[in-house]
């Protein structure tokens, strides 16, 4: 087919995911995150006045699991953790005197673990799901309406213990949209760090995310019920707009998602569905892109 490859400098396999909603954003319990300026945000320059305050959840604490057998948070007392992270999807990670890992993209403003269970990386499972919506002809992609910040997102979560990321995928999927796919079959977008707002100097998000791309038929006959977690859950047209205001760094995700489809067309769409993505990626401006 013709050459629509609109992405030249949007290619690597891993998109770059800024870090920038975790220094700027926070969950409306979080204190205020400590000024750092994009110069100031990695661990190698010399930041002397950085005074980030401390902050963990009630939340997070009820659920330490040397408490609470039921409690899905590591101990606060990081002495009491049997293994501390030393790696994660980013590769080898550092920490600091304390023996708290440290958030491989850089400082955030906050520490301690805020609403995040675990220190270091907290994993996720983000399932992408598309359609070409019959009447518009337009991409869509299954999203929810979160409930914490009423921002639409993937319909992703956490991986349980123990949970294989499969698993993770194709329950979350159906833990928040009512939808049911074996997300085994999905393709593999990304693994890493999430752009998340709840993110601090020693506890972030990362995640794996998969896609699949449904025929419109079998979309059509699926029943969308929101679940707990979410407020509502719909076909979301994808546009510059509704992709840009997506949730953490999902946008990035969705972006490298039609990147795929147009480059490898996994699906075997038709040339017209492709022209219809490649043009939808045209309007983004890379370096733009939050
Ligand atoms: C994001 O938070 C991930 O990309 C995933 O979508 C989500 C998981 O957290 P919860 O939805 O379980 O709060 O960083």
């Amino acid at each position: 087919m013709d050459a629509i490859d609109p992405h030249q400098s949007n290619s690597p396999s891993r998109p770059q995911i800024l870090h920038s909603k975790a220094r700027r954003e926070k969950p409306s319990e979080y204190p205020e995150r400590y000024p750092v300026s994009d110069k100031q945000v990695s661990w190698d320059i010399k930041y002397p006045d950085y005074c980030p305050p401390y902050y963990v959840s009630p939340i997070v604490l009820a659920n330490d699991c040397t408490r609470n057998p039921n409690g899905w948070a590591d101990p606060e007392d990081i002495a009491l953790l049997p293994i501390v992270p030393q790696e994660s999807f980013e590769g080898k990670l550092n920490h600091d005197e304390a023996g708290r890992p440290l958030n491989p993209k850089g400082r955030t403003g906050i520490i301690g673990r805020g609403l995040l269970g675990k220190w270091g990386p907290n994993y996720a499972a983000d399932p992408i799901i598309t359609r070409i919506n019959r009447t518009s002809e337009a991409l869509e992609m299954l999203a929810i309406q979160r409930k914490d910040n009423g921002q639409w997102a993937i319909p992703g979560g956490m991986v349980d213990k123990g949970e294989e990321v499969s698993r993770t995928l194709t329950r979350e999927l159906q833990e928040e949209t009512g939808v049911t796919l074996n997300m085994e079959q999905g393709k593999m977008i990304y693994q890493g760090y999430v752009d998340d707002p709840r993110n601090t100097d020693h506890a972030w998000m990362e995640t794996t995310a998969k896609h699949l791309h449904l025929p419109v038929e079998l979309s059509e006959k699926m029943n969308l019920l929101a679940g707990d977690d979410a407020r509502a859950v719909r076909w979301l047209p994808l546009m510059q707009k509704s992709i840009c205001g997506l949730y953490a760094s999902h946008c990035s995700l969705i972006i490298k998602t039609l990147s795929e489809m147009v480059r490898n067309n996994p699906f075997a769409l038709s040339c017209d569905e492709l022209r219809t993505i490649a043009s939808l990626l045209h309007s983004f401006d890379n370096e733009r892109v939050p």
